[in-house]
């Protein structure tokens, strides 16, 4: 008989959950950056391990909402919440836990869903005997089925990560074929690594109101080239001159560095063409939220 277990990971921006996610599916499937709110959408991601299938839900980060994009974020992170077997909280361990996520944490144990507190960066604690106060502070609020400290970083911890959700599963049938890794379309994943490298190079809010949509994904039938054209949104006109940059050098560099990661992705050699658009203010655009997909519904 095999075996299944659904996990939500959440917690607030930047604790590494995106980074975690990759390596419990091992292979790069989300996009990463030191930037906030670098996850929009739910990310399913699959494992198969042995006999059992790990089905981990990647959420957007927790933070206050500024716009109508956030709002669909954290109720995307709501949504993520039902049907499942347990959350993976994720905490920076340098920081100090906020009111909203306490709260969240406080509902969970109402509801009686079972949370792994995972205390993610302990590469960054430069006394690890601050651990075990940070452990017993959290710990006397919250209610934990267990704490795990890792470092994503240094891969450090994960593998202890992993046999307490082997521990959560139960006899089912597998929900997804055992090759597939995620549920994202391969477009979305071509669009999320192209957005991951101008959410690395630029700076400030240019890179937070941007958006990628592939257009087209093709491969050539006489050769094994395939051909990627997207389209690169952004909020104001004075960001479209920003992510081109001088004599096109900011959108070269980008291209570049996503055409590398493309053709490790998809195993084949990549012809990448991206287009700069502007949509004014988009985040605030309900049917401009929507036909990106980037809505909780
Ligand atoms: N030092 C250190 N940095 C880490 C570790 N894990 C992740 N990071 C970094 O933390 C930053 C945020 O990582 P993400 O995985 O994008 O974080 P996230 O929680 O998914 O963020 P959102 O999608 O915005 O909610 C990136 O720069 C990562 O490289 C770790 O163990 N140690
Ligand atoms: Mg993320």
């Amino acid at each position: 008989m095999t075996k299944s277990v659904f996990v939500t990971i959440a917690g607030r921006t930047n604790a590494g959950k995106s980074s975690l996610l990759n390596v419990l599916v091992g292979e790069k499937i989300a996009s990463v950056s030191s930037k906030p709110q670098t996850t929009r959408t739910r990310i399913t991601g699959i494992r198969n391990i042995g006999d059992t299938q790990l089905v981990f839900f990647d959420t957007p980060g927790l933070h206050k909402p500024k716009n109508k994009l956030s709002e669909h974020m954290l109720k995307t992170v709501k949504e993520s919440i039902t049907d499942i077997d347990a959350v993976l909280f994720m905490m920076d361990c340098t920081k100090k836990p906020t009111e909203q996520e306490i709260e969240l944490l406080k509902s969970f144990n109402t509801d009686k869903m079972p949370v792994i507190l995972v205390l993610n960066k302990i590469d960054l604690l430069e006394n690890k005997s601050d651990l075990a106060g940070i452990i017993s502070s959290i710990s006397s609020e919250i209610d934990f089925v267990t704490v795990i400290p890792i470092s994503v970083k240094e891969n450090n911890g994960i593998d202890i990560v992993q046999e307490e959700l082997l521990k959560l599963a139960t006899e089912s049938p597998h929900f997804f074929p055992d090759e597939m890794i995620t549920d994202q379309p391969e477009k979305v994943i071509a669009g999320e690594m192209i957005r991951e490298k101008l959410l690395i190079m630029l700076s400030d809010e240019v890179p937070h109101g941007i958006a990628v949509a592939v257009e087209t994904m093709t491969e050539r039938d006489d050769k094994d080239i395939l051909d990627i054209s997207a389209v690169i949104y952004c909020e104001k006109e004075s960001h479209k001159g920003i992510v081109i940059g001088k004599d096109g050098a900011m959108l070269k560099a980008a291209s570049t560095a996503a055409r590398k990661d493309l053709e490790d992705f998809f195993r084949i050699k990549v012809n990448l063409k991206c287009w700069v658009k502007v949509k004014e203010d988009w985040r605030n655009r309900e049917a401009i939220i929507r036909s990106l997909g980037l809505s909780d519904k």
